[in-house]
């Protein structure tokens, strides 16, 4: 029967893996009637399976007559530094996805490279998903197709892309457009994540702590006897967090936790 299961989940991943999770991920919908400028702008919730942020007038919704699209109609700006667009959307926590997009920068500031005042004609995007985030480069030479891995952590995950705060002379304006998240592999079975964390934590911070605590999960699990694996995890979170930047490093010790957060929400621990 498991047998069985395994290849109906095999299947329907499959199946999953090249369906756009997004909605709207091409900006194509409000269609807007052109105007003179080209643009509308847009705050709040009217690009459809958005959220929008703005400390200006809202995000540029643009056609073909303002800056070149690389998919339909329609692509958006975000103009100014700190605005953003958000989406949220369902995933499987422990699940891989990939995250898609098209980007450039506005070629009214001219370029390509480094072009002219009051360029540099490179925009810079903040991106954040799931476990993932990184600062991408676009260039007014045209659209360049970025991507971005992430893991669930969670039933739901939020996609934002954000206009980082960066100095003006870098400040031109990001352009996206067709974005997609596809599902790319199916959940980690659980066993197998607390075997990966505890060859991980082997060697790694004050004694043999931290790793006895990932093996007393994994001997809870095995029973299974959730309610005390979700203990242990947690006291592992813990103590990974009192030992942050001193006895374990920063980065390995987010990684960790955000492992074991991993783990805990796929078991469906109640924090
Ligand atoms: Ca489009």
């Amino acid at each position: 029967m498991r047998g069985l299961l395994t290849a109906v989940w095999w299947v329907l991943a499959s199946a999953l893996a090249h369906a756009n999770l997004l909605i709207n991920g091409g900006f194509e919908d409000p269609a807007f009637v052109d105007n003179p400028l080209h643009y509308i702008h847009l705050t709040g919730t009217e690009l459809t399976g958005w959220t929008s942020f703005s400390t200006y007038k809202g995000t540029v919704l643009f056609n073909d007559l303002y800056n070149p699209v690389s998919q339909g109609l329609q692509a958006v700006q975000i103009e100014v530094p700190g605005d953003w667009i958000s989406q949220t959307f369902t995933t499987v926590a422990g699940a891989s996805y990939a995250l898609s997009f098209d980007m450039m920068a506005y070629t009214g500031y001219g370029g390509p490279g480094l072009g002219r005042a009051p360029c540099p004609c490179i925009s810079l995007l903040y991106v954040s998903v799931g476990s993932a985030s990184a600062i991408f480069g676009g260039n007014s030479a045209g659209y360049v197709r970025e991507t971005l891995f992430f893991t669930a952590t969670a039933s739901t995950t939020t996609l934002t892309f954000m206009n980082p705060s960066v100095p003006a002379a870098l400040g031109n304006y990001p352009e996206i457009d067709n974005v997609s998240v596809v599902q790319t592999s199916p959940p980690v079975p659980v066993a197998e994540q607390l075997d990966a964390l505890l060859s991980t934590v082997t060697g790694v911070g004050p004694g043999q702590s931290l790793a006895a605590k990932v093996a007393q999960a994994q001997s809870y699990y095995a029973v299974p006897d959730v309610p005390d694996t979700c203990a242990v995890l947690s006291a592992f979170v813990n103590e990974v967090s009192a030992q942050e930047g001193k006895k374990i490093p920063q980065v390995l010790a987010k990684q960790i936790t955000v492992d074991a957060q991993a783990i805990m929400t796929t078991i469906g621990c109640q924090n």
